[in-house]
C-alpha cells in the first residue's frame, strides 16, 4: 500500500516512522511519502490560504496549490488514487470505514488548516478519470487545528489491517468493534503478578477452566459496553 500526505505541518506527521507504522514501512508493507503544500504555492512568500467569498472569519485554502500537490502526486502513481480529506464536516470515520480503507492500493490525504479547503478541490478530485475518488471523513464530534491529527488516527487505523502488519499474537480480530466481536467494547484485562497493591487478578482467570473465562470476558464486555457505550447495544 502507499500513503501520501500533504500539510503544510509535514513535521507533523513524524510519528508515522515509529512503533506500528514505522514498522510496516521498514517491512516493505508500506511506502509512505509526506509533502509540504507550501512547495506547490505559486508567490514569493509561499502562500496557501486567502479570505472565504461570501465573508466570514478566517481563511480558505486555496485551489491552486492543492491541485498543483496532488496532480504532482498522482503523475508519480501507479494507480489511480483515493483522495481523502479529514474535515469536520465528513462522514463518519468508523472501524468499517478502516476496513474499506486498508483494501485501497493507493490513498492521497490532503490535511486543510483554517477553515478548510475550496471545496472546488474535491469536486474536481471527484470527476478525475484517473483518480479513484473522493471522501471526506470527520473522527468525531469535536473540532481540531487541522486534518493532521485526523489522518494519524486513519493512517493506523487501517495499516495495522493491512495483512502481515500484524503478528498472529495481537491479530484484529477481537478488537473492540471489529465484525467477529460485535458492536461490544472489550472488558478488562491483567497480566502478572497476581497481586498488586492489595489488588487480586479475578480468581475465574487463574482458573485454567477455558469455558469459565471466555464467558466471564464475555460478561464484562457486555457491563463495560452498557454503561459506558449503551449507544453501541
Ligand atoms: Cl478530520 N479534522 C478536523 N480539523 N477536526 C476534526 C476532524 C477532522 N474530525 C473531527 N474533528
Amino acid at each position: 500500500m502507499r500513503i501520501d500526505i500533504v500539510s503544510i505541518f509535514p513535521q507533523y506527521l513524524a510519528p508515522l516512522e515509529l512503533s506500528l507504522v514505522g514498522k510496516a514501512r521498514d517491512a516493505g508493507l508500506l511506502d509512505v511519502r509526506v509533502h509540504d503544500l507550501r512547495d506547490h504555492a505559486t508567490d514569493k512568500h509561499r502562500s496557501v490560504d486567502d479570505t472565504p467569498y461570501g465573508g466570514g472569519p478566517g481563511m480558505v485554502m486555496m485551489a491552486e496549490p492543492w491541485g498543483a500537490a496532488l496532480d504532482a502526486i498522482r503523475a508519480d502513481a501507479k494507480a489511480d488514487p483515493w483522495l481523502v480529506i479529514p474535515t469536520p464536516s465528513g462522514y463518519r470515520f468508523d472501524q468499517p470505514t478502516a476496513t474499506t480503507l486498508a483494501s485501497h492500493e493507493h490513498l492521497v490525504f490532503a490535511c486543510g488548516r483554517y477553515e478548510g479547503i475550496d471545496a472546488r478541490v474535491a469536486e474536481h478530485y471527484a470527476a478525475r478519470s484517473d483518480w479513484a475518488g473522493v471522501l471526506e471523513y470527520s473522527i468525531g464530534d469535536y473540532v481540531l487545528g487541522g486534518g493532521e491529527a485526523a489522518a494519524l488516527v486513519m493512517v493506523e487505523a487501517a495499516v495495522r489491517l493491512i495483512p502481515g502488519v500484524l503478528g498472529n499474537a495481537e491479530s484484529a480480530a477481537d478488537d473492540s468493534f471489529s465484525k467477529e466481536a460485535g458492536p461490544a467494547l472489550e472488558g478488562p484485562v491483567f497480566t502478572k503478578p497476581p497481586k498488586w497493591r492489595e489488588l487480586e487478578v479475578p480468581e475465574v482467570l487463574l482458573s485454567g477452566d477455558h469455558g469459565r473465562i471466555a464467558a466471564w470476558r464475555k460478561e464484562r464486555a457486555r457491563e463495560r459496553t452498557q454503561q459506558r457505550r449503551p449507544d453501541l447495544t
